[in-house]
């Protein structure tokens, strides 16, 4: 059985957010605002075929991927930038590779114990976030 990331998780604790916004160039007065939030991650998965939605009080970000199959992504909302976007499978992580204008731009999920987790990669910046079940 492949692992299932499906369901609603909130985040719980958000690491080096700010370095990682940083390096995406998103602006202070963004910033400020999106440190605050709290997102919840609502995953459906279906085998290989993913829907990541990120929910927040400010902006949300819905991302649709089959694993292995590259995809144009714009980023709306976000830093606004298009990438080509590749999902693989490294064991049980989901990893991304964001190739674009940035640098080593990706991000990998995986599940420990009870807990989801994505680390966010830009250029030299990790973020280190941590969900647990809504
Ligand atoms: C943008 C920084 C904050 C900061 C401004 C808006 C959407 C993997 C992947 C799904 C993400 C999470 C978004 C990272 C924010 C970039 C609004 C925050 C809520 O997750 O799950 O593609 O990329």
């Amino acid at each position: 059985m492949p692992v299932d990331f499906s369901g609603t998780w909130n985040l719980v604790s958000n690491d080096n957010f700010e370095g990682y916004m940083v390096a995406l160039g998103i602006d202070f007065a963004t910033r400020k605002i999106a440190k605050m939030l709290k997102p919840q991650k609502v995953i459906k998965q279906d085998g290989d075929s993913f829907h990541v939605h990120t929910t927040s009080s400010f902006r949300d970000y819905l991302l649709e991927f089959k694993v292995g199959e590259e995809f144009e992504e714009d980023n709306k909302g976000l830093d606004n930038r298009k990438c080509k976007s590749l999902v693989t499978w490294e064991n049980d992580k989901l990893v991304c590779v964001q190739t674009g204008e940035k640098k080593n731009r990706g991000w990998t999920h995986w599940l420990e114990g009870d807990d989801l987790h994505l680390e966010l990669r830009c250029e030299n910046q990790v973020c280190r976030q941590v969900f647990k079940r809504a």
